[in-house]
């Protein structure tokens, strides 16, 4: 743990079951703090862990892309090395009250040529009768890149291209659709390592997650955008930037840790307007920010969902039947930061266009 960061963040030691990799707790402790908890939601699935769910309605039919957590070998750092996952399953949902069904395995690490580790956070898309699985991973130099593999099937097997999307790199892809344009959003700093690519280049100049960040009063690292090309497997224009401002218009700078994008962007639409949502990380809610454009600028708006149990915060947000709805994780079953496990609850767009905040621990 970075002693700098720690001691910033000490607020967070006075509440040990939102970050487990700093707390003293041992197991059953956290058990019994989690059974003292009462959470607005209850877990999809039970039977294996999962995480940042990508959820879709694809022909009529919900399908959520999630992680797949697995306790590993591997040792608790900084940069989520313990976050070692090594494939995907898809589930499926009839309507949003049934549960979900698990398709099986539909991608694994040991399948992808170019990658070595870490599968995070998935999305998936639809074109003219394929499916598209978008995933980060570590390549052999454990930089994160980004991969696609296709299926005729919403629920796999995938088939992974034999090398990462050209010029990709960092974490989390989600993808937007708007008519027959589709639209991929990515990134996440620290162990993410958006930040590492600020000069457009790899900067390898130390191993800490921390290394390479602006300083506290420049504009925050910006997650990033791209058409996608029309075989939907590289990016279709050169990837751009995406600025968060404030509603003066300034940048949101690396400093405001309540408000700068960290990691798990999101899009979507609602009444003309697109809403970027995304984890403040190491503040651990999901915000969102709107504008007139899918490539911004997004001015903040405010919290969508407050933190949730666990270091992490990742969600979507999808329109089902009229309604929309925002899936999350946390861990509540297991009590453990990396291994979490989805959820969802009903979302609601206010009559001025602001989001009603959720709070996923009931008070
Ligand atoms: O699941 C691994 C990583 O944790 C994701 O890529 C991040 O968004 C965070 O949820």
């Amino acid at each position: 743990m970075n002693l700098t960061k720690a001691s910033s963040l000490s607020w967070l030691l006075s509440a040990p079951f939102l970050f487990a990799a700093c707390s003293s707790n041992n197991s059953s402790e956290k058990q019994e703090e989690a059974a003292e908890i009462k959470f607005l939601s209850t877990p999809l699935i039970s039977h294996m862990y999962t995480a940042d769910p990508s959820a879709h309605v694809f022909d009529g039919k919900i399908y959520i892309y999630p992680s797949h957590d697995v306790q590993s070998e591997v040792e608790e750092d900084d940069s989520g090395a313990h976050f070692n996952m090594r494939d995907y399953h898809v589930f499926s949902m009839d309507k949003i009250n049934s549960t979900p069904v698990d398709h099986g395995r539909a991608l694994d690490v040991d399948d992808v040529p170019w990658a070595k580790r870490q599968l995070w956070a998935p999305d998936a898309a639809h074109k003219d009768g394929k499916y598209y699985l978008y995933f980060p991973a570590k390549d052999y130099d454990n930089i994160f890149r980004l991969g696609v593999a296709v299926s005729d099937s919403p629920t796999g097997p995938f088939i992974p291209q034999p090398e990462p999307m050209k010029g990709s790199f960092s974490i989390d892809p989600a993808v937007f659709q708007e008519g027959s344009d589709y639209y991929i959003y990515w990134g996440g700093i620290w162990g993410g390592q958006l930040q590492k690519w600020r000069t457009g280049e790899y900067l390898s100049t130390g191993d800490s997650p921390y290394d390479d960040e602006p300083a506290d009063d420049e504009p925050a690292i910006s997650p990033m955008v791209a058409k996608l090309s029309s075989n939907m497997l590289e990016f279709g224009e050169s990837p751009r930037p995406i600025l968060i401002q404030d509603k003066d218009g300034n940048p949101i700078t690396a400093g405001d840790h309540e408000r700068r994008f960290f990691e798990a962007a999101w899009v979507h639409k609602y009444n003309d307007t697109y809403y970027f949502s995304y984890s403040t990380g190491n503040t651990h809610k999901i915000a969102y920010a709107t504008g007139d454009s899918p490539y911004g600028p997004f001015t903040y708006q405010g919290v969508i969902l407050n933190p949730v149990q666990g270091w992490t915060n990742h969600h979507s947000i999808v329109e089902i039947e009229g309604k929309w709805y925002i899936f999350y994780h946390d861990t509540e079953l297991s009590g453990q930061t990396y291994l979490r496990n989805i959820k969802m609850t009903e979302l609601t767009h206010k009559a001025d266009g602001s989001i009603e905040t959720i709070n996923p621990i009931l008070e």
